[in-house]
């Protein structure tokens, strides 16, 4: 399911962030069986838009376990298979260049050139560093909802996967450490996570959009509670957003 595309002009040049502009963009997304139509939807939503070669990658769970990348038992408080895989994503880039991890729950309405362009490498990660508690006990179909300091912050992370800091994260440490260290980023000091505007992981049901406000227009919705492919869902803020996407989406499978 490896994909790369170009639709832009590509240049043999070295942006700020140390990158050459033809290296593709190398992005991994969240699978969970559970949501197949949800990963399609926004890997679809990424490469519509994307005027850079990107390159994205599902982490499946069962996948890293045949490989022998993955190896811990499943938690209760897990509410996707890809909890805490999402922490391989350095060692799966090979510890070099930046690369991003999302849920597969986002929908993107824009291009991830913008969001790549804020790279800064004097960060180990960069992330949107929401401030809030959920109003709902439950996510999803049923999965209990945990609340934690720097909730939300692991789900859409930019790894500068070369940062001597993330050498830290080993198949090892992601397979024994605990949810805390993990999500709330403690192999790292506050000031070696930068930030990103709330808009590239706008939060369906809690981020607000102000209008004439163009900063607070959605760069990427992030369906935490549980997405349109939820029957509970389906009625949520931006779900014609996403059903739109999805449609296109069937449509050209079909092709
Ligand atoms: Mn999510």
């Amino acid at each position: 399911m490896t994909m790369t595309v170009t639709n832009g002009e590509v240049h043999p040049v070295t942006a700020n962030g140390g990158f050459t502009i033809d290296k593709p963009f190398k992005i991994f997304v969240g699978y969970d069986p559970r949501e197949d139509i949800a990963y399609e939807v926004c890997h679809h939503s990424i490469l519509k838009r994307s005027s850079i070669p990107v390159e994205i990658t599902p982490i499946v769970q069962s996948d890293l376990r045949t490989n022998g990348l993955y190896w811990r038992e499943r938690g209760q408080l897990e509410s996707t298979e890809f909890s805490f895989t999402r922490f391989l994503t350095p060692h799966l880039a090979n510890y070099d260049g930046w690369a991003m991890f999302v849920d597969c729950d986002f929908l993107y309405l824009a291009d991830i050139k913008e969001l790549r362009d804020l790279i800064d490498d004097k960060y180990a990660i960069m992330c949107v560093q929401h401030d809030y508690t959920p109003k709902e006990a439950t996510k999803m179909d049923g999965a209990v909802q945990t609340v934690y300091p720097r909730k939300n912050w692991s789900s859409m992370v930019l790894y500068n996967c070369g940062h001597p800091k993330n050498k830290v994260l080993t198949p090892e440490v992601v397979n024994t450490q605990t949810g805390a260290f993990l999500h709330r980023f403690q192999w790292l000091e506050d000031e070696e996570i930068g930030s990103i505007p709330f808009v590239w992981n706008f939060l369906e049901g809690h981020n607000k959009v102000v209008e004439g406000d163009t900063t607070t227009f959605p760069k990427a919705i992030h369906y935490t509670r549980g997405g349109p492919w939820f029957e509970a869902w389906k009625n949520c803020e931006f779900a014609e957003l996403w059903l739109k996407e999805k449609d296109e989406c069937v449509k050209e499978e079909k092709k």
